[in-house]
């Protein structure tokens, strides 16, 4: 047989038995979309579509696609070491990666590895609520989130994060949970370029939280640096500065929620580098890997894990971890991806995109239906009016619609959410763009 151009036999010929993740089951495998191969910015679909990728899959294929150099580092490893028991026991690439990883962000010296946004999130509250009790404050057992945070979706994920439907199904969830308010203000924030001037005293509800439960009960807070997956909500000025001032007063721990801001999303290796401000601890994943194999990542401030280190050299210090953690395959990826953002300088690449990025976004302004437009690095938002009685419906046209004509957007409620491979051209900018412009304009 000769190879196809695209790969027309990677097509399931029965959908149903695929439970698809936050997926419309029924209205998609009455018309698919599926994806059989990617190069760089573009996917082909099994329809023979080129498709640009104006989401980098999910937030995390900052290198672009099929990049060789993961591949091979993979293959190798996979040649070599296959597996290896995580629990007393261990691997050279894993200690390697701890090490290149610590390198990137000098306040932290200790990594603990997950396979996903969700479990580092999950991992990252067990790690405070330990590291409370290790430190003699046993009693700080509560965990404050946001509104309209997202933090994956374990127990302790959807607990802290802030999306009703996330939750409203699934119980009780952590007990002793309490939230933020989201920062999302259009009336006085609208059309900003960067970060909005007005909100930072929204922090300030913290002071409210800590007087009505006391600090002494209260272990963490967990906010993403920059809102992703409810559409883009970014901090006010002064917003993240104000929220580690009072978790010192207090001494809670601050643990920032990376999984999309890490890896150069925002123009710096993370967004605790692109603020300044340095939190207890950093949940990533996503680009931690370019997306090519799973795995998530806990980076912890100097002085956590040593405060586990007081027991008998012989006991484990902490009764966490997955069978997959440090996983050889996924270290190996995650090493040739982070070579891949150092050689290329894709971090600095994405600062240097982000103004014409910028330009992009805000050239949609005066568009039909479009109520704000926000920017920040190299990630994008377009609100839009949602239609009467109809929420999300508006948006989801405009995503079909951009699928139709070779884009693909995400959307969530009536936000259209942009994020491109780090790798994407001027061109493709102006194809994301233009192309948006035309579809919204033909979306009633
Ligand atoms: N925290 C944050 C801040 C995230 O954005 C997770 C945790 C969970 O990661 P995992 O690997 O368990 O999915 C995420 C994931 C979207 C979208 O369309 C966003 C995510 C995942 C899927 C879709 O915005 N973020
Ligand atoms: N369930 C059972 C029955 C198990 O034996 C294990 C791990 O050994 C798990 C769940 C957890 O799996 P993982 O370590 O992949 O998170």
């Amino acid at each position: 047989m000769t190879a196809n151009p695209v790969d027309f036999d990677a097509s399931p010929n029965n959908l149903e038995p695929f439970w698809m993740p936050f997926t419309a089951n029924r209205q998609f495998k009455k018309a698919p979309r599926l994806l059989v191969s990617a190069k760089d910015m573009h996917y082909q679909s099994h329809d023979g579509r080129t498709i640009l990728d104006g989401t980098a899959g999910l937030w995390c294929v900052n290198a672009g696609h099929a990049r060789k150099e993961i591949t091979e580092a993979v293959a190798a490893q996979l040649g070599k070491l296959d597996y290896a028991p995580a629990f007393q026991m261990g691997h050279p690439s894993a200690f390697q990666l701890s090490n290149k990883l610590t390198q990137m962000l000098p306040d932290f010296d200790h990594v603990f590895f997950a396979n996903s946004g969700s479990e580092a999130v999950d991992t990252a509250l067990k790690i405070s609520l330990a590291y409370q009790r290790a430190i003699g404050q046993g009693a700080r057992t509560r965990l404050i989130g946001r509104e309209r945070g997202y933090h994956g979706v374990g127990f302790g994920g959807i607990s802290v994060g802030g999306i009703a439907p996330n939750r409203k199904v699934f119980g009780p969830m952590l007990a002793g949970v309490d939230h933020l308010p989201h920062t999302h203000d259009i009336k006085r924030n609208a059309f900003v370029r960067g970060l909005p001037e007005h909100g930072a005293e929204l922090a300030d509800q913290l002071e409210r939280i800590v007087a009505l439960h006391d600090a002494s009960t209260i272990a963490a807070v967990i906010v993403e640096p920059v809102a992703g997956s409810t559409g883009v909500l970014l901090p006010p000025k002064g917003y993240l500065q104000k929220l580690r001032a009072i978790c010192d007063k207090y001494g809670i721990l601050l643990i920032f929620d990376e999984v999309i801001t890490g890896f150069g999303r925002l123009g710096a290796s993370f967004a605790t580098e692109y603020f300044g401000v340095v939190p207890d601890m950093i949940t990533c994943a996503k680009g931690l890997t370019n997306g090519v194999i799973p795995m998530g990542a806990v980076f912890v401030r100097k002085g956590i894990y040593d405060a586990f280190m007081n027991a008998p050299e012989n006991a484990i210090e902490l009764f966490h971890g997955y069978t997959y953690s440090g996983n050889p395959a996924a270290c190996a990826a995650s090493l040739a991806v982070l070579d891949i953002y150092k050689r290329e300088s894709l971090f600095e690449r994405a600062a240097e995109l982000a103004p014409y990025w910028e330009d992009g976004v805000h050239s949609l302004k005066g568009t039909k239906n479009v109520i704000d437009l926000r920017n920040l690095g190299m990630i994008g938002a377009i609100e839009l009016e949602p239609r009467e009685g109809k929420p999300t419906a508006r948006a989801f046209e405009a995503f079909l619609g951009c699928y139709e004509k070779g884009v693909l957007i995400r959307t969530t409620g009536d936000i259209i959410a942009l994020s491109p491979p780090l790798i994407v051209q001027k061109t493709h900018i102006d194809q994301i763009f233009d192309t948006i412009g035309k579809v919204l304009k033909t979306v009633n």
